[in-house]
């Protein structure tokens, strides 16, 4: 494939942008190469400037579930952008978009909207430290949960991807206050509790991760995280920027029936527009200004135009939960698919996949956390990676980012995904 064009915008943009991205994940460090620049969607297809088509298994890192285009969420946008783009007032749509989100998410008593998982991760956070008065916060090690300074030690997403997992910039101080733990392991996770007994205000955790590639928690884990917390007084919060809206129309929470204190959401909660929310206990949201003495704000909070697509995505989501049974049903067949092929070649791949969230790792142990994520051969996903590029199957950039299958991806493009698999499997050099 030529790639002229993204290549001539890429030299332009490294000029003038850090890296020549707006975020350091696509910029394609970890799998060489310049990244694609592209210019439309439509269904499960990606255009790029050179007018290459591609397939699309990471539907920009979420929130496209339906495909891109979706006529649903383009007729709602196009009907509020007349109406002005913001009003920096309390809005009708934002009434609504709390009443919806409350319906679907069974932990969220009250809400908040923000603009990004980030400021959803950060605020509620906040929110945990000001409700109990306590400092510190468990995280665990391969998790991601936006770039607020607490969260950038020992993080998943870019900064595994740079083998980078602590950032410049985040004081000691800061540091401090977060406590990691491998993911998996109730027995790290009660001795740092021990040593920290009475200072820990919450833990935020991937319910299922996708931030050191898709790794699923182990029957009974997530209920242990529950008793644990309830027990210790420590704010439970599931990270479901990724998994809400993903795994069931009411994310991880329900799909494995555990009730956290707090909840955090994006990705597909603005129909690709920027949006991000926290919510939980009405107890703990009380304690958010201006009701309570936790500050947080945002100019544009429930921006009209973006609760709009919000509003139209979980919509149709909430009344066509069938989405979900297709989408882990082909996501399953493509999963499978690929798995068969590397058995067939002798290629030590291990595969995670719940939903229409999946990964492959070029490893034979069974990934459970961020040690064994490790453990794959990051030569192999690159030249894995840059083989479906090149035969038209767009993947994330990352070995330590989930794929997302969207509801746009019939039968026929699943076995055109294993077959373009089967085949960039056999061109790896061992
Ligand atoms: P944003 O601030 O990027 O909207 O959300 C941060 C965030 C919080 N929690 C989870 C579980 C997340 O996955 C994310 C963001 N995910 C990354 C991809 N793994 C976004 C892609 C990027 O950084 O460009």
């Amino acid at each position: 494939m030529q790639r002229i064009n993204s290549k001539n915008l890429f030299e332009k943009a490294k000029q003038i942008i850090p890296g020549g991205v707006n975020s350091p994940v696509r910029a394609f460090r970890a799998v060489g190469g310049n990244p694609v620049f592209m210019k439309s969607a439509k269904g499960a297809f990606l255009t790029d400037v050179d007018n290459n088509q591609y397939i699309d298994l990471i539907g920009s890192w979420g929130p496209m579930i339906l495909g891109h285009a979706y006529p649903i969420i383009e007729e709602a946008i196009l009907k509020a952008v007349v109406d002005s783009t913001s009003f920096g007032t309390p809005s009708s749509r934002e009434v609504e978009m709390a009443e919806l989100i409350i319906s679907m998410m069974p932990s969220v008593e009250k809400v908040r909207m923000v603009n990004s998982g980030t400021e959803a991760c950060m605020a509620a956070i906040r929110a945990a430290r000001g409700f109990t008065g306590r400092n510190k916060i468990i995280k665990f090690e391969g998790c991601y949960h936006g770039h607020a300074d607490s969260f950038l030690i020992a993080a998943g997403s870019g900064m595994a991807t740079f083998g980078e997992p602590d950032s410049l910039g985040v004081t000691q101080g800061v540091a401090n206050d977060t406590l990691t733990v491998p993911y998996n392991n109730i027995e790290k996770l009660l001795e740092i509790i021990e040593l920290n007994r009475n200072q820990i205000a919450c833990l935020i955790i991937e319910p299922v991760v996708g931030n050191m590639g898709c790794v699923i928690p182990k029957n009974g884990y997530l209920q242990q995280l529950r008793d644990i917390c309830t027990k210790e007084n420590i704010i439970l919060i599931f990270d479901e920027v990724m998994t809400g809206f993903r795994l069931s129309k009411g994310g991880a929470q329900s799909l494995f029936g555990i009730l956290p204190d707090m909840c955090t959401m994006g990705k597909i909660i603005g129909g690709g527009l920027p949006v991000g929310a926290y919510g939980g206990k009405k107890e703990i949201m009380d304690c958010i200004s201006p009701v309570g003495k936790v500050y947080q704000a945002g100019t544009l909070s429930g921006n009209p135009v973006a609760m709009a697509a919000g509003l139209a995505m979980l919509g149709f989501l909430n009344k066509n939960p069938q989405v979900y049974s297709q989408l882990d049903k082909i996501t399953n067949k493509i999963a499978s698919g690929i798995q068969k092929g590397a058995e067939n070649i002798g290629l030590d791949v291990s595969l995670n996949q719940i939903g229409s969230m999946y990964s492959v790792f070029f490893t034979k142990k069974e990934v459970v956390d961020f040690d064994t994520a490790k453990t794959s051969n990051l030569d192999y996903f690159s030249q894995y990676f840059n083989a479906m590029l090149d035969s038209g199957i767009y993947l994330a950039p990352s070995q330590y980012e989930s794929l997302f299958v969207s509801a746009s991806i019939t039968d026929n493009l699943a076995e055109e995904i294993i077959e373009k698999s089967n085949k960039a499997m056999k061109s790896i050099k061992i």
